[in-house]
């Protein structure tokens, strides 16, 4: 399999997780989304994900972007261990915490549209900020309700799509400078995540396209 991915991405974060909780190999080919390099922009990669957005992955002849797409095939096609819980219910708790973070939250935090407010609106550092944190306290606001509050995971004692989500989100929001002292319970899933391979060896900073020498998040 291969994962086009940006290490620092945090839909890219997401696949990784899956991808190594599943035991899959892959080869990361880095898309540097950075300008001047831009290479999410390439004709020969927007030829691969129309979208010109990271990640795709390619698993033989199906090439899929879109994480939340790339996590639900994973598990359809590699099921152990599922990513989703048993019942209807609990399914789609994890599909609600998904869809808070990547279709509310991280869309209006992503490259294309700070830049955006930056280039085209003439938004300075200090108001893409302040809006970066605004939409970030929406969604973990609501994310930090709808968590199990015992833990350790984000709905109880087993890892799911949503743990997926918030662990990237998190290091997004530390890496923008965003306090988190007033999300106990996702800051402990953060944790407790923290402890186990698939996520640690997920870590922008251990991914191939990382810059050398960048220290731990
Ligand atoms: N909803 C998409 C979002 C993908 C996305 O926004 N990717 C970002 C990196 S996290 C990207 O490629 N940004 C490039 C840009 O904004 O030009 C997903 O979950 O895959």
């Amino acid at each position: 399999m291969k994962l086009y991915s940006y290490w620092r991405s945090s839909s890219a974060y997401r696949v990784r997780i899956a991808l190594n909780m599943k035991g899959l190999s892959y080869e990361t080919l880095g898309v540097d989304l950075r300008p001047p390099a831009s290479a999410q922009h390439s004709p020969a990669y927007a030829a691969l994900n129309p979208q010109q957005l990271v990640p795709t992955l390619i698993d033989g002849e199906t090439v899929i972007g879109q994480s939340l797409a790339i996590l639900e095939y994973l598990d359809e096609r590699y099921p152990q261990p599922p990513l989703l819980p048993s019942g209807p219910r609990e399914r789609a708790r994890a599909r609600q915490i998904a869809l808070a973070i990547s279709a509310d939250l991280h869309p209006l935090n992503n490259l294309r549209v700070l830049h955006y407010l930056e280039n085209k609106l003439g938004a300075d550092q200090a108001t893409r900020q302040a809006w970066y944190h605004h939409w970030l306290k929406l969604g973990l606001d609501a994310c930090e309700r709808l968590v199990d509050e015992r833990g350790p995971y984000a709905l109880g004692p087993r890892v799911c799509l949503a743990d997926l989500c918030i662990v990237p989100q998190l290091y997004n929001a530390r890496r923008y400078a965003f306090p988190l002292d007033a999300y106990p319970r996702l800051c402990r899933i953060d944790a407790a995540c923290a402890d186990l391979e698939a996520f640690a060896r997920s870590r922008p900073e251990l991914q191939p396209d990382a810059p050398a020498g960048v220290g731990a998040a």
